[in-house]
């Protein structure tokens, strides 16, 4: 049975300061790279989200010795040949990073395995992953001629491509170029838009030479990973909700800490600075390989935009946060080439708009994003559900600090896919009188 969260009422300010917990996006690839890099790879501040717990997982059915204490992660890598046959399904859970990325392990592999994930995961697109998959020789098979989950991969050799992906995404980007690492010639993947770029960052932390010329980034096969010491910096997607509580909530100044700062993933300081936010950054400096800074946020005033073209891929994951955002801004936010919202966790269009709607924003669906007319009012009290989607639960709890009555959330359980402890971190900053 689904439970329910009461929410925090309204607060009357933010004040303090938060450590952000590890990316997501790169403490899953520590994990993978590091699995498949010849030696020991040592992650620090890795996430220990259900997502990244999944990786973990199935690393492990595939004979790989991980040990997590804390949030730091031993690896003893296997080399890329090394991984053995899994006796087990691979659960890759709630994570189509996981789901996508290891397909691109397993394709040019040596032994079958069969992929299996939740509900959410069941109906989200892997097509775009299996068909370039297979243009280099992979054997996959599924649902829908190997669109969706439950998958069944039989490892073969594999033959480089240049392929030209219809969608700038960086799970497509990255399967291509990790089956590339194990296939003969150059395998090369040209992005309509720039997505997330911690693969290319992190193969050359773990000694790989990765090209790259404008959109098209391109990997030699043949070459071998060795394993290495990372440290995650914080998530700038689990940033976002308190960067948008901090600016949003009256009587409010606070410090996130240790925020990545990589610029294929700051669309939403640029959203910020744009609509008015008191913002600054501070501290900057580079961890191992990613940039990485402080940042402070205070209350402002704030005027509506319009978001679109390749800032999107930069700021995707932080859409429906960036919709609350709007209904506190003067003037109409667009959103618009944001298709892409339709293939998360949940329909990520429907999913804002519904449950906004249901607390008194006035928010319109559009074929590729939505349109919110902002207002500083107080929103009203609902029932409102996550729809087992983490980032649409944090943005309703983040919701519920200027809003007037109770909002009693649905599965909110689903906040620890990659944020853990966030409503502790709510409690933290919270000023109650
Ligand atoms: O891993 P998953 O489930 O796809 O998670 C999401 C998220 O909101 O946390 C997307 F729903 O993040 C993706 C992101 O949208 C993580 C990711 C990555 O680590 O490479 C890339 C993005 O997806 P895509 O499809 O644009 O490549």
């Amino acid at each position: 049975m689904k439970s329910t969260k009461i929410l925090p009422q309204k607060v009357n300010g933010l004040s303090g300061s938060i450590v952000i917990p590890g990316d997501k996006s790169i403490s899953h690839r520590g994990v993978m790279f590091g699995a498949i890099a010849k030696g020991k790879s040592t992650i620090r501040n890795f996430l220990t989200g259900e997502d990244c717990l999944s990786t973990i997982d199935c690393f492990r059915k595939m004979g790989v010795s991980i040990n997590l204490t804390d949030d730091v992660v031993e690896v003893e890598g296997k080399g890329f040949l090394g991984l053995t046959e899994p006796s087990d399904i691979l659960d890759v859970g709630n994570s189509g990073t996981t789901t996508r990325l290891i397909l691109g392990i397993l394709s040019g592999n040596t032994f079958h395995s069969c992929l299996i994930g939740d509900e959410s995961i069941a109906k989200r697109p892997m097509n775009r992953v299996t068909a370039p998959l297979r243009m280099m020789g992979a054997s996959i098979d599924g649902r829908s001629e190997g669109g969706y989950t439950p998958l069944a991969v039989r490892g073969k050799k594999l033959t480089a491509i240049d392929y030209v992906s219809p969608v700038a995404s960086a799970q497509v980007k990255s399967a291509v170029l990790l089956a590339g690492l194990n296939a003969t010639g150059v395998t090369s993947v040209t992005e309509p838009a720039k997505s997330r770029d911690h693969t290319e960052r992190m193969l050359r932390a773990f000694g790989c030479e990765v090209e790259e010329e404008g959109l098209k980034v391109s990997i030699k096969g043949g070459q071998a990973l060795t394993g290495t010491e990372i440290t995650v910096p914080g998530d700038i997607s689990s940033a976002a909700f308190f960067l948008v509580a901090g600016a949003i909530t009256p009587n409010s100044t606070i410090t996130l800490k240790n925020v990545g700062m990589n610029p294929t993933r700051t669309g939403i300081i640029d959203v910020l600075t744009r609509m008015g936010a008191n913002l600054s950054i501070e501290n900057e400096r580079v961890v191992n390989f990613e940039p990485v800074a402080d940042l402070i946020i205070s209350t402002s005033a704030l005027s509506g935009i319009e978001i679109s073209g390749d800032l999107i891929p930069r700021l995707i994951d932080e859409i429906p946060i960036i919709a609350l955002l709007a209904s506190q801004a003067s003037g109409e936010t667009v959103i618009k080439d944001a298709s892409e919202l339709k293939v998360k966790e949940t329909n990520r269009i429907d999913t804002v708009v519904n449950e906004l709607t249901k607390l008194g924003v006035d928010i319109q669906s559009t074929d590729d994003g939505m349109i919110i007319t902002g207002s500083t009012d107080a929103l009203n009290g609902n029932q409102v559900s996550s729809y087992g989607d983490h980032r649409i639960g944090m943005m309703l709890a983040i919701a519920s600090l200027i809003t007037e009555g109770e909002i009693q959330l649905e599965n909110p359980e689903s906040i620890a896919v990659s944020y853990p402890n966030f409503f502790n971190h709510l409690e933290q900053i919270s000023v109650n009188k």
